[in-house]
């Protein structure tokens, strides 16, 4: 899936369809490699920006463009105004979505052990697997807002064919697809720091063997 030539006004406009493994559209993503989008654990986009995007404390929403057919993904959050590489809460355990182009995720509550107000400073971290062996993995810089709103359906939408599923990952025992049966999706005793290369090794057996199951 991976292709060349990827413009930055593509990826301003939104509504072109995907040339890259996936885009993190909204929140605006603190920017955008291609190459170094294995990179644990924002895509070679390490450090946090200033521009961050107001989210609704509950019921915010993110939009990707998604430029694989079937994909394994997981959306987690790391507190603080430069959190490095704590992505150690779920905020969306892992599942298999399938389709090209727009797809957004909609409906994110937090924990309720977070410490997160009107004001709090914190980074999205979106993990999605790769072609097929790897993670892949954006970050957005967001501002907790009890006054944000939502994007319009120009931005926050789904293209025809979107799906999505239970994750196939019922094998690791560390990861589990019912978020109510643990606090952040991740079983106790696995660290959440560990966790997301965790998934991208999930993620590469996953693609193995979705591809012997596409021969
Ligand atoms: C900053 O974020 C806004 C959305 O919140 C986005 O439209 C804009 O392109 C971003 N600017 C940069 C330089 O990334
Ligand atoms: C929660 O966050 C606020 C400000 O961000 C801080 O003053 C307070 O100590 C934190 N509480 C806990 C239990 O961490
Ligand atoms: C996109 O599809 C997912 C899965 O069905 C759904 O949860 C989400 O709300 C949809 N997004 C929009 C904007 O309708
Ligand atoms: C929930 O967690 C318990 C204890 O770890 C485990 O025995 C059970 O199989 C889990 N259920 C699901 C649906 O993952
Ligand atoms: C589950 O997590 C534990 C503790 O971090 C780790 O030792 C183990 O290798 C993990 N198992 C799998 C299948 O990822
Ligand atoms: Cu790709």
């Amino acid at each position: 899936m991976k292709t060349t030539a990827f413009s930055s006004t593509a990826l301003v406009a939104f509504a072109s369809v995907a040339t890259a493994h996936f885009n993190l559209d909204y929140p605006a993503a603190r920017g955008f490699d291609e190459d170094t989008l294995g990179n644990f654990p924002c895509g070679g986009q390490d450090t946090a920006t200033s521009n961050r995007t107001s989210w609704p404390l509950t019921g915010g929403s993110i939009a990707l463009t998604m430029g694989h057919i079937d994909a394994n993904v997981e959306v987690l959050i790391a507190i603080g105004s430069n959190p490095g590489s704590a992505f150690n809460t779920v905020i969306r355990p892992t599942f298999t979505e399938q389709g090209l182009g727009a797809f957004c995720m909609t409906g994110f509550t937090l924990p309720s052990g977070l410490n997160v107000s009107d004001g709090t400073q914190a980074t999205i971290q979106v993990v999605t697997n790769g072609d097929p062996d790897g993670g892949l993995f954006n970050c957005a810089d967001i501002t907790f807002s009890s006054t944000a709103t939502n994007p319009d359906s120009s931005i926050c939408k789904n293209a025809t064919g979107v799906t999505v599923s239970v994750a196939k990952v019922a094998g690791n025992p560390n990861v589990t697809s019912d978020a109510t049966n643990s606090t952040n999706g991740v079983k106790s005793g696995a660290a959440g720091g560990v966790k997301a290369g965790l998934v991208g090794l999930v993620f590469a057996g996953l693609g193995a063997v979705a591809f012997a199951l596409v021969l």
